[in-house]
């Protein structure tokens, strides 16, 4: 089967670890000091469930409560990944409203969307719990991933978590949970 293509959008508040998860992803390295002013789009191949997939990783500049978003966003983006902050109660609030923002523009009622809580490795710090990101999830009918950029945990899971969510929302059900009526 041929690759499939799939353009996939990271969006979230300012210095949540949007282009550090991005550069983990495609280049397997954390960059500490990325400038946050640039938007990049990233290209990898990859695999999930034996479907190749290139998949094109547009790192966007952030938002915060007041942004306008481009109607690029909307256009050919497949699925969002929504960061923010586990030490962030501010970034935490910023991806609610990306999300009535995008639910908005788009005119849809469920997009797929990966919540990524992001810096676990600084525990100390944490300012929302695993279940207050869980919920807010489950309230979108999302899929939910405490990762941490730095220490390259799960961050190989948000893409492909997302690309199955893609799947989903296109009517392919994953083989193990498909069921047959007769
Ligand atoms: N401790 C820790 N720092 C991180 C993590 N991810 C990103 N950072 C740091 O947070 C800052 C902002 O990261 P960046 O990826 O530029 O955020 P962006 O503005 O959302 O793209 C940088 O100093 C990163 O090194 C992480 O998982 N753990
Ligand atoms: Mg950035």
């Amino acid at each position: 089967m041929p690759p499939k293509q799939r353009k996939i959008a990271i969006m979230g508040y300012r210095s949540v670890g949007k282009s550090s998860l991005s550069i983990q992803f495609v280049e397997g390295q954390f960059v500490d000091s990325y400038d946050p002013t640039i938007e990049n789009t990233f290209t990898k191949a990859t695999r999930v469930n034996s479907q190749d997939y290139d998949v094109k990783v547009v790192d966007t500049a952030g938002q915060d409560e007041y942004s306008i978003f481009p109607a690029q966003y909307s256009m050919d983006i497949h699925g969002y990944v929504l960061v923010y902050s586990i030490t962030s109660m501010k970034s935490f609030e910023v991806v609610q409203v990306i999300y009535d923002k995008l639910l908005d523009m788009t005119g849809k009622v469920h997009l797929p969307i990966v919540l990524v809580g992001n810096k676990t490795d600084l525990h100390m710090e944490r300012a929302i719990s695993n279940e207050e990101g869980r919920r807010l999830a489950s309230g979108w009918n999302a899929a939910f991933l405490e990762t941490s950029a730095k220490q390259n945990e799960s961050v190989g899971e948000i893409f492909h978590t997302l690309l199955l969510e893609i799947e989903k929302a296109n009517g392919n059900a994953p083989e193990k949970s498909s069921c047959v009526i007769s």
